[in-house]
């Protein structure tokens, strides 16, 4: 057995995670990659493999790690995560015992206190097994084209209510949108590798502001660019890049019941930080069984689960 693994069918110990812990904060720093760090691509894996749960059919989360495979690592809406797996792998490699539905969770965790964040309670458990008759339809995720009605169709699928969905959506307070992936292009926040509450400052900041452009593939956004430091003259490469926001971002501000959450977290970053741990907290165990040892037992006829 590996030294300081757990025992089998048990999840890891707050001290077996540590080194876990300290193998993903080394790897955050990423200096050729996007804008330096591969925080807000592990916080994106992270959320996208819980953000599938359906509550009526108890279906997706976290739990399994199906993106690993096609059906649903090859979901549009995926688009860009292999860099994240990729980033985790040598992790995964040190620290055998850890499955991968753990390790992308805790990863989000760690990237988010790392990156200035709030501390994510986080709980171990997950099991690899992926159960082939219970493997999430695509189309599950949100698209970033639609508004607040479609917001409320995916995330009360999920269990959560209006001022959830506001606080989840602070996490694009981090990273940035790829052509090649979404379609969307830019980044949110001028200091995208950093948790605060400049995401809500700024959608509020910039009313009436936000443009609305069209891109060449088509796609809709808002743009904010500083006409002064935009300006035609002098060199490309002083042009400031401008920020960006979703028609689901807007969407927050022209909501009469997202609106003042918008307003208070804009206010009050303590109270975006305690929200956001809280929520993404409950992202993460979304689907997730546990008894009353805190086991998680999705799997429990599954043998020796933790290593498939
Ligand atoms: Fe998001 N997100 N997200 N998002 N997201 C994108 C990027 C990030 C939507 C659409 C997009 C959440 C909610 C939503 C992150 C975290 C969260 C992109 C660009 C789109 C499009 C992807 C690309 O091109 O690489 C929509 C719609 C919703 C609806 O609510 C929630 C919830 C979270 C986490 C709690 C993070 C982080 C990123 C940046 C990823 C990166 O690679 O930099």
């Amino acid at each position: 057995p590996q030294q300081n693994a757990p025992a089998p069918g048990a999840a890891p110990t707050a001290e077996q995670l540590e080194p876990v812990k300290a193998a993903v904060r080394a790897l955050l720093h990423q200096p050729e990659y996007d804008d330096g760090s591969a925080g807000p691509v592990l916080v994106r894996l992270a959320w996208h493999s819980a953000g599938t749960y359906c509550k009526e059919t108890n279906t997706g989360g976290s739990n399994g790690a199906g993106m690993r495979y096609e059906k649903e690592g090859g979901d549009p809406a995926n688009a860009g995560l292999q860099h994240a797996r990729a980033f985790l792998e040598p992790v995964k490699s040190q620290f055998p015992f850890i499955s991968y539905a753990d390790l992308w969770t805790l990863a989000a965790a760690v990237a988010v206190a790392e990156m200035g964040g709030p501390s994510v309670p986080w709980q171990g458990g997950r099991t690899d097994y992926v159960d082939d008759a219970k493997v999430p339809p695509r189309g599950r995720l949100p698209d970033g084209a639609q508004g607040a009605d479609h917001l409320r169709f995916i995330f009360y699928r999920m269990g959560f209510n209006d001022q959830e969905i506001v606080a989840l959506s602070g996490a694009h307070n981090l990273g940035r949108c790829h052509g090649d992936r979404s379609g969307f292009e830019g980044k949110w926040v001028n200091n995208p590798t950093r948790l605060s509450n400049q995401y809500f400052k700024l959608l509020l900041k910039f009313e009436g502001k936000w443009r609305k452009t069209t891109l060449a593939n088509g796609l809709q956004q808002f743009v904010y660019v500083d006409e002064d430091l935009a300006g035609g003259e002098g060199d490309e490469d002083e042009k400031e890049e401008g920020l960006m926001m979703l028609p689901t971002d807007m969407s927050l501000l022209s909501d009469p019941q997202f609106r003042p959450w918008v307003e208070k977290y804009a206010a009050d970053q303590d109270l975006f930080f305690r929200d956001f741990a809280a929520v993404f907290a409950k992202l993460l165990e979304l689907g997730l069984k546990r008894d009353s040892q805190g086991r998680v037992v999705n799997d429990e006829n599954v043998e020796d689960g933790y290593r498939s």
